[in-house]
């Protein structure tokens, strides 16, 4: 094996959003453009020139396009750097979750995942790239920040000239003298689960005819869930459906919400719905919970968990707090009070739970973007949560719309939804952006579109365990009832920009828990439209997705 001291150049905008560096396919295609950012990422981590000796890198990815060539193109590069070992899951194919349980359970110095989450993939479609520190979590902003500094300097980077390694079979192969491992993708994740749910009580739901429809959508998340459900708890063939990964996710947008899962809902509402519905994204963190009939917002899905965590063996203990992002419902906030813990509010981006959850401060976290997870790894995990109901529905005799119900009759309804304005100019988002930031000062105490307005601030975050703070996280405009209005722009998107508005309003009457829900946050809509001037800004009249 020879190393190689290939040319690369600084290439614009490698600054990684709210979870790792995204772009078109076709961006990452440039030659040298992916490499850039892994030498920026490895100079980082191990020092320019130096090497990584006896350290274990995990590698994998959701198995869109470009997949396999981007790991052939990391195999290189992991040897080039004197890495001990790689251990990549069979075929290139690792979830986000499975790969943070990967790092853990082998004490990996780190792991780079290949994902665009839920973006679309193919060849026109987008691509991602990651890295997961030892504790399983996202990179800290001061590592992203630093590898995309390092990004806009580098002239050169270091890879091998060795032949494509073979991804397909089990197995250890050298590369120079790197040992590249091909694991089993879903067996260390698989026995994580075991650890935590009864999963001899969801053996006998499924046993007495329960019945389940998962739709992995055509990605990453089959495999995990057709081994466990399928094949340890006894779920039907078939429970799985879409559950074979594909390269493209047969063309669809494979995003776990009402919006890019209408077949699942449409289901989830027919006469002989199935008793429970769910579904997980392209790299298998996100999650949807459906019951007949019945969506449950991830909010209310966080708020649940926490309220009947002490059913579920690994968190027979009680949790030690609970944490959620700052546009997430204060549905778990109203749950964490009666249990007696505290509810800690972080920026948008799983990241921010890492220090909580590496603390002991914090044992579940979930965001209003489909996310919930808990201290077993360090990342937000789909079939975790669908492995959660179903040992809740197991255990209490309740159906899914039930345990809902139940959260809403003890603590109010936290009635929320979200209006995504998607690409937008990025210079009409970022002006809209800061004549409101410009506003804020001035709206305390004022009444706009009929709402009286307690308070406004543009969210910081600092993180009680490192101190390092986080600015303009997201604007909020509350009411004196606690009613909130909160815009931010994306992180996730690569085509313009998308403004997010999250509206949120707490209805504690239960005669009123049923009205429509974009009829009772009418009024929070119109004050949007007040306080940002959101029409005019975006030239849209309304948003492009209400979730
Ligand atoms: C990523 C982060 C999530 C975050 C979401 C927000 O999700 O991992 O923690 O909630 O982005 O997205 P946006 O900035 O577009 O609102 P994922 O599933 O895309 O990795």
């Amino acid at each position: 094996m020879n190393i190689q001291t290939l040319p690369t150049r600084p290439f614009e905008g490698q600054q990684p959003g709210t979870s790792g560096l995204r772009k078109k396919v076709t961006v990452f295609q440039q030659p040298a453009y992916l490499e850039n950012f892994v030498q920026a990422l490895f100079d980082e981590l191990h020092g320019p020139g130096q090497q990584a000796r006896g350290q274990a890198l995990v590698l994998g990815g959701d198995g869109r396009f470009h997949n396999r060539v981007a790991i052939q193109a990391i195999l290189r590069m992991a040897a080039a750097r004197g890495y001990a070992r790689v251990l990549v899951g069979q075929g290139g194919i690792l979830s986000t979750p499975a790969a943070s349980a990967v790092i853990r359970r082998h004490r990996a110095s780190g792991g780079i995942i290949l994902s665009a989450s839920h973006n679309p993939g193919g060849p026109e479609g987008d691509f991602g790239i990651k890295y997961n520190t030892a504790n399983g979590g996202p990179a800290p902003e001061r590592l992203t920040g630093a590898v995309y500094r390092r990004t806009l300097s580098l002239s050169h980077y270091q890879t091998c000239d060795a032949p494509d390694m073979a991804l397909d079979a089990l197995g250890s192969q050298a590369l120079g003298e790197t040992l590249v491992e091909v694991i089993d993708p879903v067996a260390d994740h698989a026995a994580v689960m075991r650890g935590l749910f009864d999963f001899d009580a969801i053996r006998g739901l499924f046993a007495r005819g329960f019945r389940l429809h998962y739709d992995a959508m055509w990605a990453v998340g089959g495999p995990y869930a057709r081994a466990v459900l399928e094949g340890e708890l006894g779920a039907p063939a078939g429970t799985v459906a879409h559950a074979m990964p594909l390269e493209d996710f047969g063309g669809l947008h494979p995003d776990p919400n009402p919006a890019n899962a209408p077949e699942l809902v449409e289901r989830m509402f027919a006469a002989d719905a199935p008793d429970m519905g769910a579904a997980s994204d392209g790299d298998a963190d996100r999650n949807m919970v459906l019951g007949r009939g019945f969506v449950v917002s991830p909010s209310d899905s966080l708020a649940v968990l926490a309220a009947h965590a002490h059913r579920v063996p690994g968190y027979r203990q009680g949790l030690a707090g609970v944490a959620r992002s700052m546009p997430t419902s204060t549905a778990a906030d109203r749950v964490a009070r009666a249990l007696g813990v505290p509810c800690h509010e972080t920026p948008t981006g799983w990241k921010f739970f890492g220090n909580l959850l590496d603390a002991g401060q914090v044992t579940l976290c979930g965001e209003e973007s489909y996310g919930t997870g808990s201290n077993h790894v360090r990342e937000k995990d789909g079939l975790w949560a669908v492995l959660f109901w179903l040992n809740l529905v197991a255990v209490t005799g309740q159906s899914v719309e039930q345990l809902v119900r139940g959260l809403w009759r003890e603590h109010g309804r936290c009635v929320y939804s979200r209006h995504d304005y998607e690409a937008i100019p990025t210079e009409r988002a970022e002006r809209l952006m800061a004549q409101l930031r410009e506003r804020l000062p001035t709206l305390a105490g004022q009444t706009i579109a009929g709402q009286a307005i307690a308070w406004a601030d543009d969210f910081a975050y600092t993180d009680p365990v490192d101190g390092s703070r986080s600015e303009h996280q997201g604007v909020r405009v509350v009411l004196a009832d606690s009613s909130r209005v909160v815009l931010r722009l994306s992180g996730t998107g690569t085509e313009g920009a998308t403004l997010r508005v999250y509206l949120e309003r707490h209805e504690p009457d239960p005669a009123r828990h049923d009205l429509p829900v974009q009829q009772a946050l009418a009024p929070l809509v119109a004050l949007a439209e007040a306080v940002a001037r959101i029409r005019p800004h975006t030239g849209m009249e309304r948003p492009s997705v209400t979730s």
